[in-house]
């Protein structure tokens, strides 16, 4: 590990070597253990069964009702698949109000299935969607409401829930930050007609890519199983539209040597979101954004808000900061979904301050597994460092 810097005048952005040789990227897998997935990988191999509802599927779709309580789980291809199998199958059409401070793929989920998302602004406290505004958007063409657990932090359940049943719509959970976390005490996976998680190799448990969608909805549970296998409902019998949404063995054996790792992933996360917050606190212009520790988190995303008006640097500056040592932090979810196209150009226009606000503002940076105490110590001292001077 390289000398922790002292000096401004040492940081790498004044042509230094970086504090860091390697990358340290945001999003870099937790990976579980090795042994016990190249055991699974060779019994797939060996029984000659790589998809389509495999037994190691099965085991995780088993594995995951079981940790969200949900009454089904339907394991997909990834997350991105089961944002548009729910909204499909949930006949979701016209109009769904989504926030715009969220990964594109809550947007162009819907957008793909040719509903139109019409973006809500948010609460820049808690960065969830505003259920006022959701409701200020609701038109006769609104058919859906989609909320995101975002980093993992539960949003407005209950009042989306109310404004959906005052309204007659339905409520899809973009659930992809939030497996193993709770609402009110109660796993998410169950909120909604559906939760779909994202099980994304940078997620904080992954099956590779992959996905799955939870409910407790027998209905939904049947018409999502069926149009993730192109509506077959026996050999040579379709009897619904579909697509292929579904998940190989491969995949799932990675989830489920994932899921054995469970409990010590959110120990290692949480250990290193205290970290952070003890080293930066009283950083000014700083906020390192709070988890209800309250509440069941996976503490995977470690947010920062940068307030220009207070710090001496921008967070623009900071990033540039921390690329240069070799620390990749990111923009997440920068510049907003309606910033990007195709909703950029639809002709709307959006009133979203606080979403661009808070936008110009954050920056996720670094956890998990692949990071040790010191590192965290290094890069909590750069941020401290170039947060303290102009330049
Ligand atoms: N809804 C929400 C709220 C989401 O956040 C997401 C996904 C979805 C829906 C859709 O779920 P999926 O269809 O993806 O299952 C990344 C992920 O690709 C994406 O899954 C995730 N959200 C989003 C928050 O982050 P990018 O564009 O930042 O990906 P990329 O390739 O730049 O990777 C991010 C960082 O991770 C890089 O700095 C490098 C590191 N990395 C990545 C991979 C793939 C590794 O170190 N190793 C790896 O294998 O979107």
């Amino acid at each position: 590990m390289p000398l922790v810097k002292k000096y401004l005048q040492d940081l790498a952005i004044f042509g230094n070597p970086p504090a860091f040789p390697e990358p340290l990227h945001v999003g870099r897998p937790n990976i579980g253990n090795r042994e016990q997935f190249l055991e699974l990988i060779d019994d797939v191999l060996d029984r000659k069964w790589l998809t389509n509802n495999g037994k190691y599927v099965r085991e995780f779709e088993k594995a995951i009702a079981a940790i969200t309580g949900a009454k089904h789980c339907i394991a997909v291809s990834n997350g991105t698949m089961g944002l548009e199998l729910a909204a499909k199958a949930a006949e979701i059409k016209g109009e769904a109000i989504v926030p715009s401070f969220t990964f594109i793929a809550t947007a162009h989920a819907l957008q793909w299935l040719g509903i139109t998302p019409v973006f809500a602004d948010i609460d820049p406290e808690t960065h969830a969607i505003d259920p006022e505004a959701v409701e200020s958007l609701i038109t006769p063409n609104t058919t859906a409401i989609i909320g995101v657990h975002i980093w993992g932090e539960s949003c407005p359940v209950e009042a989306l829930a109310d404004v959906a049943r005052r309204h007659g719509l339905t409520l899809i959970f973009d659930a992809a930050h939030a497996f193993a976390c709770s609402h009110q005490g109660q796993p998410i996976g169950r909120f909604g007609e559906a939760e779909v998680f994202s099980f994304h190799a940078t997620k904080f448990i992954n099956s590779l890519e992959g996905g799955a969608i939870t409910t407790d909805n027998d209905e939904l549970a049947r018409k999502i199983r069926l149009m993730k296998n192109f509506g077959f409902a026996g050999y040579d019998r379709v009897v619904s539209t579909g697509t292929n949404g579904k998940m190989n063995e491969i995949s799932a054996a990675m989830g489920l040597t994932s899921l054995a790792c469970l409990d010590e992933w959110i120990e290692i996360n949480y250990r290193h979101y205290r970290q952070y917050r003890q080293e930066l606190a009283g950083s000014i212009g700083i906020r390192l954004y709070p988890f209800d520790e309250r509440e069941r988190r996976n503490y995977q995303y470690i947010i920062l808000e940068i307030d220009e008006t207070a710090s001496k640097i921008s967070r623009d500056r900071l990033l540039e900061v921390l690329q240069a040592e070799n620390i990749l932090a990111r923009r997440y979810f920068y510049p907003g979904c309606h910033k990007m196209e195709p909703y950029r150009s639809s002709g709307q226009t959006w009133h979203l301050p606080q979403t661009e606000r808070l936008a110009s503002r954050v920056i996720s940076l670094p956890t998990g597994t692949a990071l040790q105490s010191e590192d965290i110590s290094q890069i909590c001292q750069i941020i401290r460092l170039a947060a303290s001077f102009e330049f």
